[in-house]
């Protein structure tokens, strides 16, 4: 998945591009990033910024937009009047979700925004924002309103979002009190999310909030949901906060779901093999990776969706999600109970080709006969790929590569490979040929 950040580079890396690539990569992320400005500064003074010039600008947006899928954009310090323009002539049309966070002033104090500029910024990025993330000063300047309680901030949200941000947080972080509260309203309902207060001061923890926000949203989940997260992450990333330098403590995230991470990497890799449409079946291909010991489906990291193939052409659809796979993660589960290393699987198209290759290149191969099954199990959900690979596992003392299946009435064979991780079963898929 792809992301892109359109920012300020903080020389601290605490904030900016360099702080956003820092979260978008802690959460499997890609992060692609364009400058609009340079700041020099670091954790405890703001020396000068200048902007980047909008041609050059242009040209950035232009060079990743012609390339990549992105899946969601965050758009933070944006300086002056001509990188509003040129940023929102060149973002007025796309249908990607952005989150806009407004970046007026640096903790240290330095100009992020210019004066002059903040007419542009209310009226040309605030509408183009599917969620706009202001802090409560952020949000006071932008309403002209004082925000002392939840309900003054709810008024605050109603009214920037009449100035067009499709949805709006107000986070609550300079709000009076020993929790944190954040206010969503989306589509014209509230939602609050609170945590516990941290009372250091620290350099990055609002670009870290907008950047997990966008990499949840590029992820599919829904707003509120992704809300909640991001207040999750950078709390997080406050309180494990270090000294680098001599001044503030800056942000420090950590990295979340390595299974995510090696899957969803995994499955990039897989849809990338040269003519990979011709391993994918008529029911389609999943492709999981367990917690260890897994006790259900919901251990199992697996595609909602799946890679499916529309003549040669091959995507994934749906998000990754815990039990969001039944069968192949199943055959996991039966899988793990004799050899818990095995983690990791992927279904793919039956061909007796396949078979004999994976033979020949030594691969441990075992199968099971759905033909066989008795009818106490027969048409259970999940339950014949447990049976089959109960029995195909019965007489092995290592774990078997591939188990496959050739079929029943009305049902597709089927070949399923296994391995420790999702590089180890695409490393033994690419030797099969
Ligand atoms: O935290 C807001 C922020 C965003 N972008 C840049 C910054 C800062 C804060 O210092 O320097 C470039």
């Amino acid at each position: 998945m792809n992301v892109l950040s359109i920012a300020g580079s903080d020389p601290s890396s605490g904030a900016g591009i360099q702080g956003d690539i820092k979260t978008f990569t802690s959460l499997g992320a890609y992060g692609l990033t364009v400058i609009t400005a340079l700041t020099s500064q670091n954790s405890s003074k703001f020396f000068k910024s200048e902007p980047v010039s909008s041609e050059i600008i242009k040209s950035q947006i232009r060079s990743i937009l012609s390339d990549f899928t992105i899946d969601a954009i965050k758009i933070g310090m944006v300086y002056d009047k001509k990188t509003i323009r040129v940023i929102h002539s060149e973002m007025k049309d796309l249908e990607i979700p952005i989150v806009l966070d407004p970046i007026f002033e640096s903790t240290t104090g330095g100009t992020l925004l210019l004066d002059d500029a903040f007419s542009d910024f209310k009226k040309l990025l605030i509408p183009l924002a599917y969620v706009i993330t202001p802090n409560v000063p952020e949000a006071e300047k932008m309403t002209n309103m004082k925000i002392k309680s939840l309900n003054d901030a709810k008024k605050a949200t109603l009214k920037i979002n009449s100035m067009g941000a499709k949805n709006v947080i107000i986070k609550g972080g300079h709000m009076q009190g020993d929790k944190v509260t954040d206010l969503l309203l989306e589509k014209k309902k509230f939602h609050t999310f609170s945590q516990k207060k941290l009372s250091r001061g620290s350099h990055g923890g609002g670009c870290t909030f907008s950047a997990a926000l966008c990499v949840y949203l590029a992820k599919g989940k829904t707003l509120s949901e992704s809300s909640r997260l991001a207040q999750k992450i950078s709390f997080e990333s406050i309180k494990n906060a270090t000294k680098v330098g001599k001044g503030l403590v800056i942000v420090r995230q950590k990295n979340t779901d390595s299974i995510e991470d090696e899957l969803s990497m995994a499955i990039n890799q897989f849809v990338a093999i040269k003519e990979v449409h011709r391993y994918i079946p008529e029911v389609q291909t999943n492709f999981v990776f367990s917690k260890p010991n897994p006790e259900s489906i919901f251990d199992i990291l697996g595609l909602e969706g799946r890679i499916v193939k529309t003549g040669r052409q091959v995507i994934v659809t749906g998000i990754l999600k815990y039990g969001g796979s039944r069968h192949v993660a199943n055959a996991i589960l039966e899988m793990a109970r004799k050899f818990p290393t095995i983690r990791s699987a992927i279904n793919i198209k039956y061909e007796d080709k396949t078979i004999k290759k994976a033979i020949a290149k030594r691969f441990r191969v075992s199968h099971y006969d759905r033909a066989l099954e008795s009818h106490g199990t027969k048409n259970m959900e999940g339950k014949t790929i447990s049976w089959g690979i109960k029995n195909a596992i019965a007489k092995f003392g290592n774990p078997p590569d591939i188990i496959y299946h050739t079929g029943d009435i009305g049902k597709e064979p089927m070949i399923l490979i296994f391995g420790k991780t999702p590089k180890n079963v695409l490393t033994k898929l690419v030797k099969m040929g």
